[in-house]
């Protein structure tokens, strides 16, 4: 069913290393955002190489099409194979990081409602489901929305269709598993995960996502 992606938001190099390599018989991918990479550098992508694992940059690029290429290409010489940026910054920004994408054999997601509480300040009102359809127009791989409401998650597959829905906010953010796995191709767990007292075990019950 849906994908299990670890949020290894850890900013100590050793401690994201343990954390990866014992989660990493449960998990379908790795995703990486600012806090490990300002700390350990972008190249800390390679030192994750020997799990052969998908790796996401979660970057949330949104800035004008030149420099979200820039960026794009940086994230994939890296090793990266996936990255994730902003949808509200319009379709030619979108387009950048897709086409970049492309151009790497790579993959990109269009952050299409986030999962925070204000959230709903913006991306209510018509915003999620316009970035959604700009995702689409863009060819991008699929979108990024919120495992904290899985009624919205409901309203933005009918605009993408089969396309991909990676869905963060479950467990920390109070999203419920059961309530999105069907519904995503991806859920992504962060601290529930590198938090826990044993993060293997966390990991591993997290993964009854994978098989329904
Ligand atoms: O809307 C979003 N919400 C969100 O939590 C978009 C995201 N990319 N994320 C990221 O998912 C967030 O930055 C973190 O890396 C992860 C969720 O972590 P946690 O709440 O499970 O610890």
């Amino acid at each position: 069913m849906a994908e299990l992606i670890l949020a290894l938001d850890v900013t100590e190099k050793k401690q994201a290393l343990k954390i990866a390599h014992t989660c990493a018989q449960h998990i379908d991918a790795i995703k990486i955002g600012y806090p490990l990479i300002l700390s350990c550098g972008l190249a800390f992508a390679g030192e994750l190489e020997t799990l052969d694992l998908p790796l996401i940059a979660d970057f949330k690029i949104a800035d004008i099409p030149n420099t979200n290429r820039l960026i794009a290409e940086q994230v994939f010489d890296a090793g990266f194979s996936s990255l994730i940026c902003h949808g509200f910054t319009g379709k030619d920004a979108v387009q950048a990081c897709v086409d970049a994408a492309a151009d790497y054999g790579g993959a990109c997601f269009v952050v299409a409602e986030m999962s925070h509480p204000g959230a709903t300040a913006f991306f209510h009102g018509g915003a999620a489901e316009k970035i959604a359809g700009i995702a689409m127009e863009c060819g991008a791989d699929g979108i990024i929305a919120p495992a904290t409401r899985p009624e919205r998650v409901k309203v933005l597959r009918r605009i993408i269709g089969n396309r991909k829905i990676l869905s963060p906010g479950v467990g920390a953010q109070g999203g419920d598993v059961a309530a999105v796995a069907k519904i995503v191709d991806g859920i992504i767990v962060g601290r529930a995960i590198y938090e826990a007292e044993d993060p293997a075990a966390a990991a591993e019950s997290f993964a009854k996502v994978r098989t329904g």
